[in-house]
Formats: C-alpha cells, structure tokens, sequence
C-alpha cells in the first residue's frame, strides 16, 4: 500500500514534473494534492515538451489513473484549455478524474489577485496572477464554491450571492472595479458542469481503496516546501501547503500510509516572484545559470531569479517532510563551472546558523556561507550511472548528500525522460 509523495524542496520548479513523469510509468495513480494552475512543469518525452499547468504531470503516463485532489483549486476554463491541448496531440486524457471537493476559481478570484498585488505596491509577492490566492481564501473563510456545487444550481446560485455581497463591496469600493452579477458567474460555472460531470469522484475513498488493493498512489506536490504559507518564507509564499503533510490533507490519505517522500532539489537555487534568497547572485553567473538552465516560468513567463545550493534550505526542508531520499536535478547546468560554491550555513548579523534562523527578519540578514567544490568540464548529458559521472561531479553529489542528511536517490543530467542517473 504504498503512498509516495514527491515534493519540490526549493522554491519551485526543481523539476517535480520530470520526476512524477519519471516515476509515473510505475505507479497507478498519480494525484496532485495542492495549487491550482499557478503551478507549471515542463516534461520532455522523446524529445516533444509538453508544458503542464493544472493537470498533473502524470496525465502523460496513460497506464496511472491522474487525480486532481480535494486540496487543489481549480480554474475550469484553464482545465479544459489543458485537456483540449494534450487531446489535439494525440494525447489521451480519460484517465482523468477530479475531487468532488476541490475549490473552484471564480473570475472574482482572478480580478481580486491582480488587483490586490497592484494595491500591495512594493510589498507585493509576485503572484501568478491567477486567483490561487484568493480562492484558498475564500475555501478557509466558507465562501469557497466546490466541484459538487455545479450539481445543485440553488446551493450554487446562493452560495455565489454569499460570496457576491463581500467580493464586490471589495472590487467597487476598495479597488474601483466593476461588480460581477450572480448570474454571469452562475452562467460561468454551469457552462463547464455537464463536460465536468463524467470525471468527478470521491478520490478519498477511491485513493484509500486502491491503497487497500496494494495499488501504489504518487502525489505530486505542486510549487515547493518554501512557498508553504506555514513553513515557507511568509508571507512571500502561496496559499496552500505544498509540503509532504499537505499531500496527505490534499489527498486525503493518512500519514501512516505514506512509505516514502521524495525532495526534488536543483543542483542549485532559483525562486520566482518577491521574497528573501539568500544565495542569490545579481551578476554574470546569476545569469549564465539563467540562461543555461532556461530558468523561465512555465505559467507566467517571468524570468527566475538564481543563485547557489543551499544545504540549510535543503537540511530544513528534509525535517519538515520527513524526506526519505532526495532527487537532484540539472546537474548537467553546473557544467563547465571552475569552481561551485554551497552554502552550508548562514552569517546571521555575526552569528554562524547552521540551520534556518527562528524569525523572518533573521532570515532577511541571513548571509550565505559557503564551501567550494571543484567542477569538471565533460559533458555529462549521457550519464546513466553514478560511475559514469567525473570524479568531481561525483564528488558534488556525495557532499549535497552529506550535507543533508539524506541519501540521494536520483540525479538529473538533462531534461530527457530518459536523461537520469537512478541510484541503487
Ligand atoms: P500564487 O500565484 O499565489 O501561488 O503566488 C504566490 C507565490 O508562489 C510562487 N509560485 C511559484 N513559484 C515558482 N513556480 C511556480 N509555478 C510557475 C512555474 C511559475 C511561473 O512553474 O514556472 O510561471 O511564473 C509558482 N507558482 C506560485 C509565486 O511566484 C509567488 O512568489
Ligand atoms: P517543476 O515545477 O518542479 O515541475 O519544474 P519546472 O518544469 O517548472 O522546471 C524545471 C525545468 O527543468 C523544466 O524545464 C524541465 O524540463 C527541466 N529539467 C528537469 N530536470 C532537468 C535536468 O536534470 N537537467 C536539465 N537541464 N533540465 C531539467
Ligand atoms: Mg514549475
């Protein structure tokens, strides 16, 4: 009965659709357990990309059942954008099914997202604008309009007039935007329902029956445990908990079923929007790892910020999820690098912190210190052992190993499917 969560242990896109991808050829259902079409993961398969925002990467693996979890939010109009897109590739999509109390993003969440943050100015977080936000909001306040409701008009007709009366006193007093009427985001909604109809279920119960029928269940967790609005950097986070606790909550499935949680990590760092790094370089190697590592967003299109390896992160993120092994990816992009800093501690205002600081204001001072490891020139795209690897690369791998605490179970050296060390 195994439950296997991968989470990302940066700040998002280490390449936990690669490794779902990876793995998904060997798991019969892959669910995502939290976020919505903020998220966004490039896989290449034989060499076509596919670019997946809402649907999890397993949907490309077409013997595993994809779920879309009770813990994800989900904005129809983008859902059906993805199905048609992956449908007009040859790409079958029937094995998809979707929580029966999963959120909904409405137009209002949308409009609200972009408008908060312009209100936000400096202090904005740099959000996907998509409306993830506030529809976590709205689920944790009780506003929140879930799948099943499109299967009963009057409980969705009130529950919209709900959540109308508080979101345009907002949109026409607070931000000087136009009123939505029930009767568009009725007409809205329902316009998806009966297209909808066919894939919702009740995942629990299923997901928790396959487990029972020894059927192995992947979560793949959206953005990463450092945009976790209870663990990440606050409040330059996302709304949901994309750690190894919320996979068990978004897909309701017990802790005491998971056997493994797995941390993808970059063979360095990068970071999308607003928000403290404090290994981030502003120069010619920031750059370099940029452009070599096509460090774009998915969604958005917004170029990422870069820096180095961050074994404290790491070490923090292995506690919070109770990480079992870790997958390092884009080790490939160091390549040609002389010599590769990792950060093995802070210098917080003098003081040395071996593990993450308490207090954000710490974790803003926080100065990297750092290690240096040698590089190695060689190509090492074609690298399918760890033997295969130069001794310096070798070497790097062994000490992010050590340096975490955690043992390292798969090692990125290029985008491909096929492009992976797999370590016994
Ligand atoms: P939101 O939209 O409310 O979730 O934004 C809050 C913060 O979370 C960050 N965030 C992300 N960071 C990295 N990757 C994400 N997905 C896309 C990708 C991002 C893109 O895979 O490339 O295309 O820009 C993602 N989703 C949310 C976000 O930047 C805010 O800092
Ligand atoms: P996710 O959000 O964690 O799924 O990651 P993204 O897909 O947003 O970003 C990761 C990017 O790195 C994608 O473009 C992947 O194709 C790419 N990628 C994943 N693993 C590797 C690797 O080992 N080497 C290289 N060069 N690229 C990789
Ligand atoms: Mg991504």
């Amino acid at each position: 009965m195994p439950a296997i969560a991968i989470v990302g242990a940066q700040w998002g896109d280490e390449g936990k659709g690669k490794a779902t991808d990876l793995l998904g050829g060997r798991v019969d259902y892959v669910v995502k357990p939290n976020g919505g079409n903020n998220a966004g993961h490039t896989v290449v398969v034989n060499g076509e990309k596919f670019e997946l925002k809402l649907l999890p990467a397993g949907i490309l693996s077409p013997q595993a059942i994809s779920v879309i979890g009770n813990g994800v939010v989900i904005n129809l109009e983008a859902l059906f954008e993805e199905i048609d897109g992956l449908e007009s590739r040859g790409h079958d999509t029937s094995h998809l099914r979707i929580s029966a109390n999963a959120h909904l993003v409405a137009p209002y969440h949308q409009t609200l997202d972009k408008v908060t943050e312009r209100f936000l100015g400096k202090r904005a977080i740099g959000t996907t604008g998509r409306g993830i936000g506030p529809t976590y909001q709205d689920k944790v306040a009780r506003l929140g309009i879930r799948v099943q409701d499109l299967y009963d008009e009057s409980i969705l007709r009130q529950k919209i007039e709900g959540a109308l009366r508080q979101k345009n006193e907002l949109l026409v007093k607070l931000y000087n935007r136009r009123a939505f009427t029930v009767d568009e985001i009725v007409e809205y909604f329902l316009g998806y329902a009966d297209r909808l109809r066919p894939m919702v279920v009740d995942s629990v119960r299923m997901l928790n029956e396959a487990l029972d029928d020894d059927k192995v269940v992947l979560m793949e967790g959206g953005q990463a445990t450092f945009l976790d609005v209870d663990h990440g950097t606050y409040p330059f986070v996302t709304s949901s908990n994309p750690t190894a606790g919320g996979a068990s909550v978004g897909a309701g499935i017990g802790p005491t079923r998971f056997t493994r949680t797995i941390g993808i990590v970059k063979a360095y760092t990068t970071r999308v929007g607003a928000g403290p790094f404090p290994t981030e370089l502003f120069d010619e190697m920031g750059e370099q790892l940029r452009t070599t590592g096509g460090e774009f967003g998915v969604n958005t299109g917004r170029p990422r910020r870069t820096g180095w390896y961050d074994a404290v992160m790491a070490r923090q993120a292995a506690m919070i999820n109770g990480f079992t092994d870790y997958f390092v990816t884009k080790l490939d992009v160091l390549t040609g690098i002389k010599e590769i800093p990792v950060c093995v501690a802070y210098d917080v205002d003098g003081v040395r912190h071996d593990s993450m600081p308490m207090t954000q204001t710490e974790f803003h001072h926080a100065k990297p210190i750092y290690e240096y490891f040698p590089g190695w020139d060689e190509d090492i795209s074609g690298c399918r052992t760890l033997e295969d690897l130069p001794a310096n690369a070798r070497n790097y791998i062994a000490k992010l190993e050590e340096l975490a605490g955690v043992r390292i179970s798969g090692v990125g050296v290029g985008p491909g499917r096929d492009e992976v060390i797999q370590v016994r």
